[in-house]
């Protein structure tokens, strides 16, 4: 059996939906061999649908219908049909009650979604459509109704059973059974419905709101873990406290909830009133969760929240829409991880997952526009495209407008649309009216994919003290989509004297009061911009801030690369700076042999780094990774992988052996014995010392290694202990890598989040040679094929980080993954369909990967049943081959 082709949904065919549900009133008899759920629907014609007379069609997937009534009364089976996994009723009244029974078996669905089970808990997942996995249901986005959930189970077993909103009804049934009854006073789309039944303490606080009402906040968890919460509630917390400030936003329950769950597909999911998370996304202690988690964390919580505004109270009206939430909710996270810790950093990080892997998306076979125009399977759209990429676009609007006049258009686009499921445009319209701006050409950035590229020059008149800027745009093609129109374009940037300290932006000889940083706006193919009453030569700093997601070309020397690397005032223009002089030198060295010299200037800007200790070190210890693997290739025309990784592995051994003792001092002055804490300074100052541990591990430095040894041994936070594990696995003592790496799972085996890191840096480990090893971990006792963080912490690691390892010329890192996601696809399918993405941009590498890349793909594509979330990214990546 070979997968038929799946349909193309297009949003040119958006319809509103024939029939409404003011209600639905839902009861779950949860039992081990299955779940039987008792759906009554208040169903009414909506009055803008053209046709009156059309049938009524409710979504199902793998349902076992055991009943229909209408009123009340049975309908004889021959008075609706199964059409597909579709309910089709014909002939139905105008304003009716429908009620179904459906079976449904969640302790066999390895697919989590809908409803299953996980580490003996059942909970839901229904983004985007696993509502029709619990029963039959118009189961879209626009269709909003008023839940009330009534759930029963073994009490015993699930003591705690959780729905949305209220709960209202509790108490006891027959066979050491009980129930609880919740009840949603906020009309919602099916996708935030969620239900969870199961063992688990919960671990409260409370929020005091702007307006004076106490919230109840909790979060649930198996009480093995009930020690990790106070992160994330502390998080809660600030994030609750932040959206009032910021954008006027207070909660709307009076009950918030959090729950973590061992197996989850995505990061989490902000269902009303009752988020549920992926365990590793929530819980947190120092001891068992590095910097980077404990920062995630946050971010998630956050995000989840955040959405109850933006996205629950405003929702999508149909998945094209998808990043009206996400872009909007994932620009509101950033800005409070910003004003939670270091502005500079967080743009880095944000920008250079723009650049390493957005762009790398916007380039490739699935590119797609900010709102999609087609897709065959939407889970295959929660991409970076439509969470970060959209976040870009409403960032620039941000810029474009200023505080102020966002906020307006924030505040207006909340009022006029609460309670509604409403469009990107809807949200554009709004920023316009309130703000009085004409955003017309700025929609672009919705419409069309790709990046767009900036060639920017420039001449100096000296005579007359113009200095002359000439930028042009270009967006290149994607699929479907050639011939692109200019975009408007918010472009930042400052001048610099040749004393390093920024000069007055004047765009005309009678601006005396110009300021030193502007944001230009680029509407036209080409602009030329001119700056007056300049008396040398400026060096510019373009697109400060990272203003637009947006490729820049500007031909800087090596010398103006290393004087913007310490001179810029803008930090992240410092750090940029620093990277593309990185980048020159190691493209530089690609195409020579061995004997090729890496410039002294690259090494003298580290060692300025090190040992500079007046500059802001969160910013340094950003300065100090080099680029990634990752982002070179995305750089290139055609990817010679290991070509890149030698020469840039030949910087980090140069820089790593001329810079030892300052690593060293470097190493030893970041010492850190107090208490742990999580400000910007601590995190810095953890990771200049890890980065300078692995510096020296990666020549294999004898005093490094007893280093790291006492680190791993002492470390009172996986921070550290995670720093010395790592530097000890990329290194060449094997007896000690060894050592420690059984050690570590001695003492962690027990959590399955250190488990998760144990295998991770394992399969993310640039010891030659070692896909051997990687299947070892596949059959490890620990290692489990329906978890997804245990694919994605194995499978997901070796395929995404360690490229070096992954793309050899004998195909043998593709095969491998091949076979992976064949087997998956079989589990589940949105993981497996995650999972091919490393194999996508096969054009874009040297013909020895590339035929390899194909060809896994082809063993993919030919499996038998393949899913439709696998058969869209494989077909899609091979499509005109
Ligand atoms: N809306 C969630 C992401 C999410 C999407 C799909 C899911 O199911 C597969 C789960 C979560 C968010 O943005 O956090
Ligand atoms: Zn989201």
């Amino acid at each position: 059996m070979r997968t038929n082709q799946p349909r193309t949904i297009y949003l040119s065919e958006y319809q509103v939906p024939a029939f409404l549900v003011d209600h639905v009133d839902l009861r779950f008899e949860l039992f081990e061999d299955g779940a039987r759920v008792h759906s009554t629907l208040s169903i009414r014609r909506n009055p803008e649908f053209p046709d009156q007379g059309e049938a009524l069609v409710l979504d199902g997937d793998s349902l076992v219908l055991e009943s229909v009534q209408m009123n009340g009364e049975a309908v004889p089976e021959n008075d609706y049909q199964l059409k597909g996994e579709q309910l089709v009723v014909p002939g139905v009244p105008d304003r009716f009650e429908l009620t179904v029974v459906t079976w449904i078996e969640p302790q066999n669905n390895t697919r989590l979604e809908g409803l299953y089970k996980s580490s003996g808990m059942f909970c839901t997942q229904c983004e985007a459509e696993g509502f029709r996995c619990i029963t039959f249901f118009p189961d879209r986005p626009d269709v909003m109704a008023r839940f009330r959930t009534r759930i029963e189970a073994d009490r015993a077993a699930y003591p705690v059973l959780l729905s949305n909103g209220n709960d209202v009804d509790r108490g006891e049934l027959a066979d050491g059974r009980h129930f609880v009854t919740w009840e949603d006073p906020f009309p919602k789309p099916c996708y935030l419905f969620a239900l969870v039944a199961g063992d688990l303490v919960e671990k409260r606080d409370t929020f005091h709101t702007c307006s004076g009402r106490d919230i109840d906040l909790r979060i649930y968890v198996e009480s093995r873990n009930a020690q990790k919460c106070d992160h994330a509630m502390d998080s809660l917390k600030r994030s609750m406290r932040w959206d009032e400030e910021v954008y006027g936003r207070e909660y709307d329950l009076d009950i918030f909830m959090i729950v973590a769950v061992d197996d989850f597909n995505m990061g989490a999911m902000e269902n009303k009133g009752l988020n549920i998370f992926n365990s590793s996304c929530v819980l947190a202690s120092p001891d068992t969760a590095t910097d980077a988690a404990f920062q995630r964390i946050e971010a998630i919580v956050a995000h989840e929240y955040f959405h109850n505004w933006s996205g629950n109270r405003v929702t999508c009206r149909d998945w094209f829409q998808l990043s009206l939430k996400e872009g909007f909710t994932v620009f509101r996270d950033a800005e409070f991880s910003a004003d939670m810790g270091s502005p500079t950093v967080k743009r880095i990080e944000d920008a250079t997952l723009m650049r390493t892997a957005q762009f790398a998306e916007d380039a490739g076979p699935m590119a797609h526009p900010v709102r999609p125009a087609s897709y065959m399977e939407i889970s295959n759209f929660y991409t970076l495209t439509i969470y970060e990429k959209g976040a870009e676009v409403v960032r620039m609007i941000h810029t474009l407008l200023g505080p102020e006049l966002f906020r307006k258009g924030s505040d207006l686009y909340f009022e006029r649309h609460d309670g509604q499921a409403v469009t990107t445009d809807d949200f554009v319209r709004a920023m316009e009216d309130a703000s009085g701006r004409d955003l017309s050409q700025f929609r672009r950035w919705y419409e069309q994919a790709g990046t767009p590229v900036l060639d920017v020059s420039d001449e100096y008149d000296a005579d007359k003290g113009v200095y002359r800027l000439k930028v042009q745009q270009r967006i290149p093609d994607t699929p479907g989509q050639t011939d692109k129109q200019p975009q408007h374009i918010p472009f930042a940037l400052g001048l610099l004297g040749a004393d390093g300290a920024d000069l007055s932006l004047a765009l005309a000889d009678s601006d005396t009061e110009a300021p030193v940083s502007r944001v230009l706006e680029l509407t036209d193919t080409e602009h030329t911009f001119e700056f007056h009453g300049l008396a040398e030569r400026p060096v510019p700093s373009l697109l400060r801030g990272f203003s637009a997601p947006v490729r820049v070309h500007y031909p800087w020397t090596r010398d103006q690369l290393m004087f913007l690397a310490s001179h810029d005032s803008d930090g992240f223009n410092r750090w940029d700076a620093g990277q593309r002089l990185a980048v020159d030198v190691i493209q530089a060295l690609e195409g020579q042999a061995d004997d090729g010299e890496v410039d002294a200037r690259l090494i003298d800007a580290y060692r300025q780094l090190l040992n500079d200790a007046t500059l802001d070190q969160a910013l340094v210890a950003k300065m100090l990774n080099l680029p990634s693997l990752a982002y070179l290739i995305e750089l290139a025309e055609e990817a010679d992988v290991q070509a890149l990784h030698r020469a840039r592995e030949k910087v980090l051994t140069t820089l790593a052996e001329t810079l030892r003792e300052d690593l060293l001092a470097c190493y030893h002055r970041n010492d850190d014995s107090g208490d742990y804490q999580l400000t910007p300074e601590a995190i810095a100052r953890r990771s200049l010392r890890n980065t300078a541990l692995a510096w020296l591990l990666h020549i294999d430095d004898a005093e490094a290694c007893d280093l790291a040894r006492v680190q791993f041994d002492r470390a009172s936070n996986m921070t550290d202990q995670m720093g010395a594990l790592r530097a000890l696995v990329n290194s060449g003592f094997a007896a000690e890598r060894g050592e420690v790496l059984d050690g570590f799972y001695q003492r962690w085996q027990d959590d399955p989040q250190v488990v998760e890191q144990w295998f991770s840096v394992q399969a993310a480990s640039t010891e030659a040679g070692h896909l051997g090893k990687i299947r070892a971990l596949l059959t490890h006792p620990a290692f489990e094929w329906t978890n997804p963080n245990k694919v994605r912490s194995v499978i997901g690691a070796f395929a995404g980080q360690n490229l070096s390892e992954f793309h050899q010329d004998d195909a043998s890192g593709y095969r491998f993954l091949a076979e992976q996601v064949r087997r998956l696809d079989d589990l589940n399918p949105q993981i497996a369909a995650r999972l091919v993405a490393p194999l996508t941009r096969w054009r874009k590498f040297a013909p020895v990967y590339r035929e390899g890349m194909k060809t896994a793909l082809e063993m993919i594509r030919d499996k038998d049943g393949l899913s439709r979330d696998v058969y869209e990214v494989v077909h899609k990546s091979l499509a005109g081959s």
